[in-house]
């Protein structure tokens, strides 16, 4: 093992006198600090944890009667990073959470410099609108609002729809440009075209001739589950399996091969029946959420069950592998993009050694 940097020097009474005297003036000693916050490898905050649908879904629930959307705005009850409660996050960087719509609500258009992704975990009848052109939600599909693109949710079915969000919010906080605006003082934005038109346009393998991009947010908003699960069903056959990640696909912005926002990364993978893989280790942080079939995977020291709709996250740098117990389809997202850009992404594949 190599070694970190140099250990704290001791904190004898005369240096402590001085830290005292100077700390007024808002300065402080380095080498105090300095070998626990230049590590040698990755300290993240957050740690692993899984939340079982079956134990959540009641709560959210019961905030049907408690809180309207409108009032709430969004009614989602976050999920809380157990290390870092009360931070309104999943992760360092991700926040995650269960968004709940009853039938006939509408939770107004805003829109906001955060991205999110919507993943749809349970019902039917419920649609989120991206400046005017609905998408359609089923199980298992993804739907993406990237920054400042107005977006409005609504449930015209007759049954209770809940989809996790994902959104790069805590980041935007740290960094610092938060914006944030309602629709005409909170108006519903009007339809300006008709549903999957996105996909039509951009999502066929096809662009419009001409079409010019000037972000780097997919110009498909919605990802359906069926074409997914057959894309990844079909690798399946031709019998490829990466020993560390099974058969796994990134949703990708069609008009540049790149993730589908700038900070955000989707991922499927289907892990085969009885597959156990090997370790990964990333820097950023994956949050799953299990569309189909059972299994475990062990991050760190930590063994989290999962079944369908149960969802998990694996913090920045802890080693995880999978284990099926029959064939499974499981959802992630990341912060990975950010490390790319940034040239701070690194991974270990199998069961190398830091
Ligand atoms: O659905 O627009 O979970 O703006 C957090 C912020 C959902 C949304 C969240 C949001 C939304
Ligand atoms: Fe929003």
């Amino acid at each position: 093992m190599s070694r970190g940097l140099h250990d704290k020097p001791e904190t004898t009474p005369e240096r402590q006198a001085f830290y005292d005297k100077i700390g007024p003036q808002s300065v402080a000693p380095l080498w105090e600090v300095l070998s626990s916050i230049v590590t040698r490898t990755p300290s993240v905050r957050a740690v692993p944890h899984v939340w079982k649908y079956d134990e959540v879904r009641p709560h959210l629930m019961e905030t049907a009667d408690l809180i309207t959307a409108e009032e709430a705005e969004r009614r989602v009850l976050v999920l809380e990073n157990p290390a870092l409660r009360g931070e309104t996050r999943i992760s360092d960087a991700l926040f995650s959470g269960f968004q709940l719509i009853m039938p006939g609500e509408t939770a107004g258009t805003h829109r906001h410099s955060p991205c999110a992704l919507r993943f749809i975990v349970e019902g039917e009848g419920a649609y989120t609108a991206i400046n005017g052109e609905k998408a359609p939600m089923k199980v298992g599909d993804l739907i993406l609002t990237p920054s400042m693109v107005w977006h409005d949710h609504g449930n015209v079915g007759d049954e209770p729809v809940v989809w996790l969000d994902g959104l790069d919010l805590p980041l935007v906080r740290y960094l610092g440009p938060m914006f944030a605006d309602l629709y005409n003082g909170g108006e519903l934005y009007p339809e300006t075209r008709t549903a999957f038109d996105n996909i039509s346009r951009f999502g066929t393998n096809m662009l419009p001739i001409g079409a010019q991009f000037d972000t780097e947010n997919s110009p498909v908003f919605h990802y359906k589950y069926e074409d997914t699960k057959a894309a990844l069903l079909n690798m399946h056959k031709s019998g490829e399996i990466d020993s560390v990640h099974g058969i796994k696909m990134q949703y990708v912005n069609p008009a540049n091969g790149g993730p589908v926002m700038p900070t955000i990364g989707c991922y499927m993978q289907m892990l085969p029946g009885s597959i156990r893989t090997e370790r990964y280790t990333s820097t950023a942080s994956w949050i799953y959420s299990v569309v189909e079939g059972t299994g475990r995977t062990t991050i760190g020291d930590t063994v989290v069950e999962w079944g369908p709709r149960d969802v998990f996250v694996v913090p920045g740098w802890y080693p995880h592998h999978h284990e099926a117990s029959e064939d499974a389809f499981v959802f992630s997202f990341t912060e990975r993009p950010v490390h790319e850009k940034l040239g701070l992404y690194r991974e270990l594949r199998g069961n190398v050694t830091q």
